[in-house]
């Protein structure tokens, strides 16, 4: 059986990611959440990704952080997938022009392999993982489907925010509030489905 937890550890070291998931859940929550969320222990270096799968990779970096603390852990692994290149970049998303490729790097060489296709399509995924120290587990994803511009729009946001347009909006991620983002991005979508989980855990 797996209690509501009192205290969770954030798993991501992307202060990005972070952002979204503390606005997400002060908004949808506030203070019917209780839980004290931590943020990653900085002794803890970096974590090596070696899965072939959203959840592989955020097992590895919530199971890491669990045994290091001996808190449950809270992982987000996301990515985007572009339908024209086979669902690349995938789980690689974050290195995709190389290991600790910038944000640009990785948009420059999307654009890039996307010249040619008129096929547009792309999603975004998370995977959030909560991890308890004695290996129990709850997951949920989320997506959101859109097409990628061919050139870069937008200031706000980060990653491959200001080339992606959801669908039934004009704008890219990176031109939207990220009020707006918070909102309606597969982040949103993994992290409410969790906590609704979690939330509704016998204290
Ligand atoms: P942690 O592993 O420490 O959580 P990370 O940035 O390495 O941080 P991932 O392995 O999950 O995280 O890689 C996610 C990459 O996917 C991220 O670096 C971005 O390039 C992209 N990405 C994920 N969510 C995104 C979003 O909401 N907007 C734009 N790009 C996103």
């Amino acid at each position: 059986m797996i209690f509501r937890p009192n205290e969770i550890v954030l798993a991501t070291a992307n202060s990005h990611k972070v952002t979204e998931i503390l606005n997400i859940l002060e908004t949808y929550y506030a203070k019917d959440l209780n839980i004290d969320i931590h943020p990653r222990p900085s002794d803890v270096g970096e974590i090596e990704e070696t899965g072939n799968t959203f959840l592989a990779n955020a097992r590895i970096k919530a199971s890491r952080i669990a045994q290091a603390t001996n808190l449950p852990a809270l992982a987000d692994d996301s990515g985007l997938l572009v339908n024209s290149l086979g669902g690349l970049p995938g789980v690689n998303s974050s290195c995709y022009a190389g290991e600790h490729a910038s944000d640009e790097e990785n948009v420059e060489k999307l654009l890039s392999e996307m010249r040619d296709f008129q096929d547009r399509g792309a999603s975004f995924i998370t995977q959030a993982l909560l991890v308890f120290p004695d290996g129990d587990e709850l997951s949920a994803t989320g997506e959101i489907k859109g097409q990628l511009l061919f050139y870069s729009k937008g200031q706000n946001g980060f990653g491959y925010d200001p080339v992606f347009k959801p669908d039934g909006y004009e704008t890219t991620f990176a031109e939207m509030s990220p009020e707006l983002k918070d909102s309606i991005s597969h982040r949103k979508k993994a992290f409410i489905a969790l906590f609704d989980q979690i939330l509704s855990l016998e204290p």
